[in-house]
């Protein structure tokens, strides 16, 4: 491990050293990729060694997971607690919480699994508190609550670049980038659009990752940190909203982007489920029995871009029976038991019976 560390720091240095224009570029670029690299061998290193469990696995359940995320005394216990049917332990000192808290919030027709966690500390990602137990939750989750309070505003960026660190990327776009392995042929390179690199700098990243034959597409203006990031099976890309709580102990400053609210007083609360709901784009989707009426009475969870298809799957594929079309009716339906293709994307409010 201490070697590993040792390696990515010399490589650092390098690079420091390095300076920036287009005929150094193939070269960052293999060495930023090298750095990944290794960094990918530090997090599997570190699951062999253990330290993973004592509390830290918990089953995925509900509708979609949400993780808390944020210093020691943020008030996560004391929002789990007021938002679920969670009992998470809450005191006025740092790591009271010591593993995962597990609640179940449900709005609208959803069940959202919400976790609260111990508290995140600079360090995290190469270990520091319970960091990696507390970075592999965060890696589970279909979204981020970044949470800090109103005294330490700082910590949302803290958070984030600590995130950034553990490879988990924060409200970004997964790289529009193709990647095709082949066993021969040498490696070629494509890119919809200019970048500020030359293909020598991608097949070096490439190269560093193992793929020597292959092709590769660019389909957007990608940083060298993004192009590496795409040859990375490391990294992953969470939708995250930011939260301070205890807005009921100073004089806010708003910024638009951060939510204000008070776990203990109750204040923001509803706004801060409608936020959830809003960026886990879930959609309910009611499904109407062959012989019934359209009704409201079974609702199911689906995600934004599921198709009719996909709602199939969810209740046991035997709806189907080799069947193409569905009819609808509410949100989406242009009339009342429009017939449409399972291709069909789903509508928050959609009433669907597979025929
Ligand atoms: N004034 C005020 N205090 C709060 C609020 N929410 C939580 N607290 C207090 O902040 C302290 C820490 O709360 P916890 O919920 O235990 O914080 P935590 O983030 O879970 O802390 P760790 O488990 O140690 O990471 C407790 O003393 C709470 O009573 C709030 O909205 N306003
Ligand atoms: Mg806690």
């Amino acid at each position: 491990m201490a070697d590993i560390s040792q390696q990515i720091e010399e490589i650092q240095e390098i690079l420091r050293k390095t300076p920036h224009h287009k005929a150094t570029n193939g070269f960052i670029g293999a060495m930023r990729a090298k750095i990944a690299r290794l960094k990918d061998k530090e997090v599997e290193t570190s699951g062999k060694g253990g330290g993973s469990g004592g509390g830290f696995t918990v089953k995925k359940q509900g509708d979609a997971t949400v993780v808390l995320i944020g210093p020691p005394s943020a008030g996560k216990s004391t929002l789990i607690n007021s938002i679920t049917n969670a009992e998470s332990k809450v005191a006025a000192y740092a790591f009271t919480t010591v593993s995962v808290i597990p609640g179940m919030l449900k709005y609208k027709e959803a069940y959202i699994q919400i976790l609260d966690i111990p508290g995140l500390i600079e360090g995290a990602s190469i270990g520091k508190g319970r960091g990696r137990e507390v970075m592999s939750v965060a890696r589970g989750a279909d979204l981020l609550v970044i949470m800090t309070d109103v005294e330490r505003l700082d910590f949302i960026k803290k958070l984030v670049e600590e995130l950034e660190k553990a490879g988990i990327r924060i409200n970004k776009n997964k790289p529009n980038v193709k990647i095709e392995k082949k066993i021969a042929g040498g490696l070629s390179v494509h890119s919809n659009i200019k970048q500020d690199y030359d293909n020598e700098t991608v097949t070096n990243i490439a190269n560093e990752f193992g793929i020597k034959n292959g092709e590769i597409t660019l389909k957007e203006k990608l940083s060298i940190d993004r192009l590496v990031d795409a040859f990375s099976n490391r990294i992953v890309y969470k939708p995250s909203i930011f939260v301070v709580n205890k807005a009921d102990t100073k004089q806010k400053k708003e910024y638009s982007d951060l939510l204000y609210i008070s776990a203990e007083k109750r204040i923001g609360i509803e706004k801060f489920k409608e936020t959830i709901w809003e960026y886990l784009k879930l959609v309910t989707v009611y499904l109407v029995g062959r012989d019934d009426k359209p009704n409201f009475d079974n609702p199911t969870i689906m995600k934004e871009g599921d198709t009719l298809l996909s709602v199939a799957e969810k209740i046991g594929s035997e709806f189907l029976e080799g069947k193409t079309i569905a009819k609808i009716w509410g949100n989406g339906a242009k009339f009342p038991g429009q017939e449409m293709p399972l291709k069909t994307k789903v509508q928050d409010g959609m009433q669907v019976r597979f025929l």
